[in-house]
């Protein structure tokens, strides 16, 4: 009687830790939702590129989503981001301040790099820099800075 007793409790303890797992990986995955089907994409840059540097990249984003400055907390909107020679970003966490965060809300940004290979890819953030879910994301390019 005892021991079916322990179980239970043993149970019921468990079903807890899961609850909590869960509640808590709902709360930090990235709240904010994207409309379905928005693409971002580098306007005047494409894989494989050589570039110049400094130079200037261009963000494009489909008509579904719009650009809000940092902290503005407007529906359907983020700002642009450039993630430089780095994996994808977690899409639960704010894109890293070593990133180049469009925090006013800007479409361009001109870019100083080293010569030799570097990846880029164009990140959708919303208004505390977590990308949204799903997340906007382009692809990783290639480029060659001269
Ligand atoms: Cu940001």
């Amino acid at each position: 009687m005892q021991n079916s007793l322990i179980k239970l409790l043993q149970l019921s303890f468990r079903l807890q830790i899961l609850f909590l797992l869960f509640t808590a990986s709902v709360v930090y995955a990235g709240e904010t939702p994207s409309v379905p089907g928005t693409k971002i994409y580098f306007i005047n840059i494409k894989d494989g590129q050589t570039l110049k540097s400094p130079f200037l990249v261009q963000f494009g984003l489909t008509d579904e989503m719009g650009i809000a400055p940092a902290l503005a907390d407007w529906p359907d909107t983020g700002h642009h981001h450039l993630i430089i020679d780095a994996p994808p970003p977690n899409e639960n966490k704010a894109i890293s301040k070593k990133q180049v965060h469009l925090h006013k809300g800007q479409t361009e940004i001109t870019i100083k790099l080293p010569p030799g290979e570097h990846t880029l890819q164009a990140v959708l953030g919303d208004y505390s820099h977590i990308p949204h879910d799903p997340p906007v994301m382009s692809e990783v390019i290639t480029v060659n800075v001269e």
